[in-house]
Formats: C-alpha cells, structure tokens, sequence
C-alpha cells in the first residue's frame, strides 16, 4: 500500500518532554518526505474530547479514541504521532490491541511503537513549565499525574529515551534508528 502508516505512541509524565521530541521526529519525517500528523492536547483534548476531564474513567475515554484516530491516520497512511500522558497500562494495551487488530481492509496489523519518555518525577517537578506541579502540591489540582494520581510506567516498551540524559536531536535519532531497523522509515 505505498507508503506505511503507523503510530508512534509516546507516553510520560507531564513535562518530561514528549511533546518536544514527538514535534523534532514530525519535523524529520516530513523533511525526509513522509506524512507525519502529531495528536497532543492541544488538538484533541480541546476539540474531539472536550468533554472529558482527568478523572481516570475519563483519561480511559481519551486515550481510547485518541488511539481509534492515531489507528485512522496510520490506516490512511500516515505515520501517527500521539503524545499524551497516558498513565495506564490498560489503557496503552487497549491502544496497542486496537492496531493488532488491524485494518479496514483486514490486512496486516498497524504497526504501534510505544516510546517511553522515562525522566524521574523530581526532574519533570523541577522542569515545571506550566507551574501544574506546583499547583498540584498545593492542593490546586486533584488527581495530577505523579502526585495524586498514578503514572503507571511501561514495562516493555518498544524504546525508552531519557530526555534528562540526551539532546531533542539524540533522542529523535534512537528513535529513527528504531524505526529503520524495522523496515518502517
Ligand atoms: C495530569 C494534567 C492534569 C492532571 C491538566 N493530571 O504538561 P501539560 O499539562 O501540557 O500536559 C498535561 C496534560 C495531560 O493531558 P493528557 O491528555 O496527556 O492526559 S491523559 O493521557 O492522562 O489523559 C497537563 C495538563 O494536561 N493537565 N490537569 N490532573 N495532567
């Protein structure tokens, strides 16, 4: 099917850098010629899923559809960048499941790459550029990731980057790398 779509899922706590680095590979595979189209808050959660908060049956909601898109994307042929918290494991099974099972034409499966993006929660609390951690301690925000409420890490993700210990650029590097390896860039 020309070229091959597929999801790049990255999962972390707020502020550890996914954001970023899903925007530095977005950037590289449209500079190299491919179709990349990143999902974040900032177009989904004001838009599709507006009406959901962070309650956990609500972040359960998100990420589910936001997995049904990112699997639609990729089904069009585009490479589907997703960055979201997306703090439970059940939830990033549901999304990894969702492209096992395939295509609308029910060919092969979607391939789905989870990306850890592993900082330690000090370093993510110090990063604070939103001042939501602070405000969490504070008792300002219920149920943030990290403080009260669980961030509960892969345990056989597909890649892990330390953004505290590599540059933007190494970073979107190991991950190309990855991706090379497997046939998919
Ligand atoms: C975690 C929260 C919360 C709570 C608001 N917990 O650093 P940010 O601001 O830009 O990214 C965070 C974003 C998390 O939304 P996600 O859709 O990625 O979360 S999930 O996958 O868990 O559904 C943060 C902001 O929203 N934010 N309240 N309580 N992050």
């Amino acid at each position: 099917r020309g070229q091959r779509g597929f999801t790049v899922w990255f999962t972390g706590l707020s502020a550890s850098g996914k954001s970023t680095v899903a925007t530095a590979l977005e950037q590289h595979l449209l500079h190299i010629g491919l179709a990349a189209y990143r999902l974040d808050g900032d177009n989904v959660r004001f838009g599709l899923n507006k009406d959901l908060g962070f309650s956990e049956k609500d972040r359960n909601e998100n990420i589910r559809r936001i997995a049904e898109v990112a699997k639609l994307f990729a089904d069009s042929s585009t490479i589907a960048l997703t960055s979201f918290i997306s703090p439970y494991r059940v939830d990033r099974q549901v999304a990894r499941d969702l492209h096992a099972s395939a295509s609308q034409a029910g060919d092969d499966a979607i391939p789905f790459i989870e990306v850890f993006v592993d900082v330690p929660l000090e370093e993510a609390e110090k990063r604070d550029p939103k001042g939501l951690y602070k405000k969490a301690r504070a008792g300002e925000i219920r149920d943030f990731t990290g403080i009260s409420a669980p961030y509960e890490a892969p345990e056989a993700p597909e890649i892990t980057i330390r953004t505290d210990q590599l540059s933007v650029e190494e970073c979107v590097r190991k991950i190309v790398e990855y991706l090379a390896e497997k046939g998919l860039v």
